[in-house]
């Protein structure tokens, strides 16, 4: 212990809270708080010990600073973002690195010296009059060799409230592990939202800074509320567990986990990667499965497997689309009693909520994250304003579901069966296809990810992006080491999982979905047969495709729906034009935008291109599964 720093601690903060930091025998701990303290200058500090008293305490706060206000339906409440900081900022997110780190052009970082001193510019005194909150957490399951210990430090009680209900408690954890010498690695984050308007929204977004100090694991965050920005654990983590675990041999993936009931009580779990706003919640919410997570995965090697786990607790979703049909488990939250925060979405004078696409009639006013806004409101630039932003989001802890798995906390993950890449794709890949082997999969279904861009960060929509394992947005490590650490990964395992791809976004030549939504479910019941060697398959040029007779049943026992076999043929048709434009694409991307492209993914892309244009010579352009038969 470093008496100055204790003897400093103590003067700043009040009894209660100086204990419960001084419980945590950590001299790397304190300094971090003391100097954070001392730089933001807030007017009052709170360290969360997690106890029930705790959460209330930050509960409150938030209620009482305008942060959130309470909904009509019991424990519910809303937050708003200032308008423009409603999804993640690309251009303000900077991967802090010091002189002569090489990332590649394709991820934006800045000189670790002067970014520091930028970002800790803005924070000084930015805490000024207001409370800074303290908050310990373990992204992971606590006492496993997935936990990662994590300090918040921010002037939101909305951030602090969003993650206990999205992570696992850690100030058990630090207490228990101080003097360990473990707790000299645990991550950082310090936020400030900076000063915000009347509506308690952040103003200065000019000054809006996402800096990841990458080797000091320290994150900092200033100018704005929106949780893909502001919530430290989430995004911002995931930039330091990608380094931490190129450095240690495992994996941090933008993956749901999802476990699959098959024949016979049989339960086979799945990793799926999907960019944002692509369909990773809902498929983690399949009806009758069963649910670990649904953004951020751990990876780990065991004997002869993989073994995965969810680094979150809960879910920070999307509510736009989700309606009663669809989706009855959360629609079922969502419209009843518990704990929920809503970010982005319409609001009543009664305090009920509107979201677009709820299936309900949309109400012609209320307020949301503009202002009042009624039916024909535009904003500056001419556009409609929808009632809700396409990216309001939902924020619950997994405990309110009822399909979530029983050992989510398990220390030892779950085995992973199958690993799963899907994008929005509008007119190349099938629905869903088998890789050939593990190299062919990493390469095609993982590094070949494309998929159009969304509302989950700022900018267009719609533009059609190469995204290496839905993780290009997160990378800490260049493209082309990122792609040989997940190729080392399979190797030499006894059962390396399969992997496959998914696309839930065909479209026909009059832009309507060739797929329900709900159809999900019959692909992953057949990756669950595949998995486990109970069906056969077709092999296509791409990779292996269901047979007819397999999914017309398993629509007929998972759906309760007939298929017919002119919709099987119209999804699974081989588009050869487009799948080469896709090889053209992906050998320029990769030639030219990555420096340390693997040789291996030139190699899968040329064999790929040769299997497509030999096809193409027999068959012609658009090949129906039937012609090329069982194999
Ligand atoms: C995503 O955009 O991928 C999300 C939400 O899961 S956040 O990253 O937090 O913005
Ligand atoms: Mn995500």
């Amino acid at each position: 212990m470093d008496p100055k720093v204790l003897n400093s601690l103590k003067n700043r903060l009040n009894k209660e809270s100086f204990d419960r930091v001084k419980r945590i025998e950590s001299p790397a701990l304190h300094g971090f708080i003391d100097e954070y303290i001392d730089l933001c200058s807030p007017a009052s500090v709170f360290v969360n010990d997690d106890s029930p008293e705790s959460l209330d305490y930050i509960r409150n706060a938030a209620l009482k600073r305008g942060e959130e206000t309470k909904l009509a339906i019991p424990g519910h409440t809303f937050h708003f973002d200032a308008y423009g900081d409603q999804g993640r900022d690309k251009d303000n997110t900077r991967i802090l690195v010091p002189p002569g780190v090489d990332l590649g052009h394709a991820i934006d970082t800045k000189d670790r010296e002067e970014g520091c001193k930028e970002v800790r510019g803005i924070l000084k005194e930015s805490m000024k009059g207001r409370e800074l909150f303290i908050s310990f957490f373990c992204l992971g399951p606590a006492g496993s060799q997935f936990t990662i210990p994590c300090v918040q430090l921010t002037d939101s009680s909305y951030v602090i409230h969003n993650e206990f209900l999205l992570y696992r408690p850690g100030y058990a954890e630090f207490a228990r592990q101080a003097g360990s010498g473990i707790l000299d690695v645990f991550f950082r984050f310090v936020h400030s939202q900076g000063e915000v308007d009347e509506r308690n929204v952040s103003k200065d977004l000019a000054k809006r800074r996402i800096f990841i100090d990458l080797y000091h694991n320290t994150v900092f965050c200033t100018n704005t509320q929106y949780g893909g920005n502001s919530i430290g654990l989430k995004k911002l983590a995931m930039r330091l567990a990608i380094l931490k675990a190129s450095r240690e041999d495992w994996l941090t993936e933008h993956m749901l986990i999802l476990g699959i009931k098959g024949p016979r009580g049989r339960t086979t779990y799945f990793t799926g990667a999907y960019p944002s706003m692509c369909g990773k919640t809902s498929t983690a919410m399949i009806e009758g499965e069963s649910m670990v997570g649904d953004d951020i995965a751990y990876l780990r090697r065991g004997d002869s497997e993989v073994r995965a786990a969810n680094a979150e607790r809960g879910m920070f979703g999307i509510l736009q689309g989700v309606n009663a049909k669809d989706d009855p488990l959360l629609w079922g939250i969502l419209n009843g009693p518990g704990e929920v925060i809503m970010s982005n979405i319409l609001v009543s004078e009664t305090g009920d909520v509107y979201w677009n696409e709820k299936g309900v009639i949309a109400p012609e006013t209320g307020r949301n994250h503009s202002g009042e806004w009624t039916k024909d409101k535009k904003d500056a630039a001419g556009r409609d304003i929808p009632p809700s932003h396409p990216n309001g989001r939902f924020t619950i802890s997994l405990d309110r579901l009822p399909n979530v798995d029983p050992r989510i906390d398990d220390p030892e993950g779950f085995k992973i069966g199958g690993m799963v890449y899907g994008g929005r794709d509008s007119d190349t890949c099938v629905p869903v296809e088998e890789a050939f082997d593990w190299v062919h999969g990493i390469i095609m279904k993982g590094a070949g990810l494309e998929s159009e861009t969304t509302a989950a960060t700022l900018g267009a929509e719609g533009v059609r992006e190469i995204n290496p394992m839905a993780n290009l947005d997160f990378l800490s490590v260049p493209i082309g080491k990122y792609i040989q650490m997940n190729l080392d990964f399979g190797m030499g395992l006894k059962k390396a999982p399969l992997i496959f791809s998914v696309n839930y976004f065909l479209l026909d030549k009059n832009g309507k979905w060739l797929n329900a939504r709900n159809d999900k479910k019959a692909w992953f019941q057949w990756m669950e047969l595949r998995v486990n060697d109970d069906v056969n398959a077709i092999t296509t040029p791409t990779g292996r495709i269901p047979l007819y007779a397999d999914l017309k049943l398993i629509y007929k026992e998972s759906l309760r729906k007939e298929y017919s076999e002119a919709d099987y043929i119209r999804q699974f048709t081989v588009r050869v034009p487009e799948n080469l434009a896709k090889i053209e694409r992906l050998m320029k991307f990769y030639k030219a935008e990555v420096k340390d492209t693997p040789a291996a993914l030139f190699t899968v892309l040329e064999g790929q291109k040769k299997r497509l244009m030999d096809a193409k010579t027999h068959f012609g352009d658009y090949i129906p599964p039937y012609v090329l038969g069982q194999q």
